[in-house]
């Protein structure tokens, strides 16, 4: 068994949502927050700002995290990425395309699910309500959902 330790931050103003189109690597032609893999020499939240900055320029502020999910895929049982969902209302600098991501704002009611993956609506509108939650989900080889479990945290 392993453990990868990954961040996603969803940046919100105003009742839209920051997103990015992943260009290139895991998750390639999805809409997703921002984050990507800790290295082994930060920690959740540093690894969270730099990877911000790196994939769309905006340097982050205060944070909140909200979620704790692990992916497992059926083809490698027992290898767990676990992300840490963090929500970010306090930023500065303007979104700007990278070589990794394109991003763009979405209203908060028409978050373009069709075109994520497929775990999102399931915490998604937790997220926007402000609740904490954590789950597992396990995929199959096309990324659709086997298995899933979440529930809402105190
Ligand atoms: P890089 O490989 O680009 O980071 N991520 C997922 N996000 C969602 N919504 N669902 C998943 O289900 C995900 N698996 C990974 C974590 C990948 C980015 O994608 C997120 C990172 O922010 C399987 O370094």
């Amino acid at each position: 068994m392993s453990v990868k330790l990954m961040t996603l931050c969803i940046v919100c103003k105003d009742k839209k949502v920051l997103l990015g189109m992943k260009k290139r690597g895991f998750g390639v032609g999805r809409w997703n927050g921002f984050g990507g893999k800790v290295q082994e020499d930060e920690t959740i939240e540093e690894s969270l700002r730099r990877e911000m900055e790196e994939e769309c320029g905006l340097k982050l502020g205060d944070l909140e995290e909200l979620g704790v999910l692990e992916f497992e895929f059926a083809k490698k049982p027992g290898d767990i990425l676990e992300v840490h969902i963090f929500k970010s209302i306090d930023f500065s600098g303007e979104p700007t395309e990278s070589e990794e991501m394109k991003p763009e704002w979405f209203d908060e009611d028409k978050v373009p699910f069709e075109k994520m993956w497929s775990d999102d609506p399931y915490w998604f509108p937790l997220f926007l309500a402000g609740k904490k939650f954590k789950g597992h989900f396990l995929f199959d080889d096309n990324d659709q959902i086997l298995e899933k479990n979440i529930e809402v945290i105190k």
